[in-house]
């Protein structure tokens, strides 16, 4: 199955959520959960478009593995979705058990589930099973979770090699890892994958994105204080990639100061990883915003981003047979030399003291009306699709605090970053 692509607009996201949640009348079966031994019973004889209804409250698996095997169909998938009462979702809490690999396991055999309005805490592993247990161990295709809540498990999310046409939105993901580096916020291996209108932040000791996907669309999302580097496009990932819409804040001061990292030195890393108008702020000059390992061939394609705070936006050198390429990036003046050196190929780019944030301290990134970055972004900037065919994309939504996007304002020229300021 196709990757669902980038979102050109919220007309789309709007259609896809009715046809999620409108099976045909008489076809699907409304189930209503509340307790665990419910809810696998249910997951057990859950047939297309029934809804697994998780009523509020906490549900403590009973043992380690719990599968996922039934499956639903494309335009009608399995949803599980929680209740929520008093702005609380029904919590699975894994405290105690051993869990293999996940609170929910998704086999292979599983495609076509919604999990939405559910919280996952608590999943680790490290007796008869891994250390690296997640919220969902992803297998199967065409899986999405919705505004759901991943915390304090070795990994938020993990998918493997097998799943494809992955979504997570809308969701937080945070304090998971069991800070031994080997774990995550994010660690995943699709074939394809989505990340869109999520907050992701404070990974215990590792990152709060690692991915060795071969195809992944990361937009409109929130990342801050890793607890070591914010993205990391690990090895095995081939093919192409896009950042678009995203804020990557790190303000705190760990031992590693990577921001975004191609590749980790296990295996290669291709592909083309492009970025368009994100908005990046690193602590000081201590921190490395885009490093490469030698055995990565992927390239970055930077256009309309603004990179502010350290002026090691370049790590070192490696960059060469590799230039990246694109234009009309902001980066701090005293930048100048290492993005010569290290991206000559770069158009465009503006260096300055400030880009002019509305309140830097506050966490609002967005430009006021004297900014430097207001209308200088390129009109038209292209990025390679999972078939290396080069396109047009525009930011046409921005990111919400939090776990929200709504529709990027336009006008005559585009604005650098993740805002814009009409
Ligand atoms: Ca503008």
């Amino acid at each position: 199955m196709a990757n669902r692509g980038p979102t050109t607009g919220l007309a789309v996201a709007a259609c896809t959520l009715a046809a999620l949640v409108s099976p045909r009348p008489g076809q699907a079966a409304v189930v209503k959960v509340s307790n665990f031994a419910e809810v696998m019973d249910a997951v057990g004889r859950a047939n297309p478009g029934d809804i697994i209804e998780v009523q509020p409250g906490v549900y403590e698996p009973t043992q380690g593995r719990n599968s996922v095997r039934r499956a639903g169909e494309p335009g009608k998938p399995i949803i599980m979705r929680g209740v929520v009462r008093d702005g609380q979702r029904p919590a699975f809490d894994a405290e105690g058990q051993d869990i293999d690999r996940g609170i929910f396991y998704i086999w292979e055999t599983a495609h076509d589930w919604v999990f939405e309005n559910l919280e996952f805490r608590n999943a680790h592993g490290g007796k008869t099973h891994s250390r690296n247990a997640a919220a969902a161990y992803i297998k199967a295709s065409t899986i999405t979770f919705r505004n759901c809540y991943s915390h304090d498990n070795d990994n938020g999310w993990f998918s493997t090699s097998t799943a494809e046409n992955t979504l997570l939105e809308f969701c937080e993901t945070a304090f998971n890892g069991a800070n031994d580096g080997h774990t995550h916020n994010h660690y995943v291996s699709s074939r394809s994958i989505t990340l869109r209108g999520c907050y992701v932040h404070d990974s215990r000791g590792g990152q709060n994105y690692k991915d060795r996907s071969q195809h992944t669309v990361l937009e409109y999302n929130w990342f801050q204080n890793a607890g070591n580097y914010d993205i990391d496009w690990a090895s095995n990932g081939q093919n192409n990639a896009l950042m678009i819409g995203n804020v990557v804040v790190r303000l705190n001061d760990f031992g590693n100061r990577k921001i975004i990292n191609l590749g980790d030195g296990t295996g290669v890393r291709g592909g083309i990883i492009t970025l368009i108008n994100n908005t990046i702020i690193a602590l000081d000059d201590r921190y490395r915003v885009f490093e490469r390992v030698a055995s990565s061939t992927a390239r970055l394609v930077l256009y309309n981003n603004i990179v502010y705070g350290s002026r090691t936006v370049f790590s070192k050198a490696g960059w060469d047979g590799f230039p990246t390429t694109g234009g009309n990036n902001w980066f701090p003046a005293s930048a100048r030399d290492v993005v010569a050196t290290n991206a000559p190929q770069l158009q465009g780019s503006i260096f300055g003291e400030e880009p002019g944030f509305v309140d830097f301290a506050g966490g609002d990134y967005r430009l006021k009306p004297g900014s430097p970055c207001r209308d200088t972004g390129i009109a038209e900037p292209k990025w390679f699709d999972a078939q290396t065919r080069e396109l047009v994309i525009k930011p046409t939504l921005e990111y919400v605090k939090h776990r929200a996007i709504a529709a990027r304002a336009a006008d005559a020229a585009l604005d650098l970053g993740a805002y814009e300021q009409p």
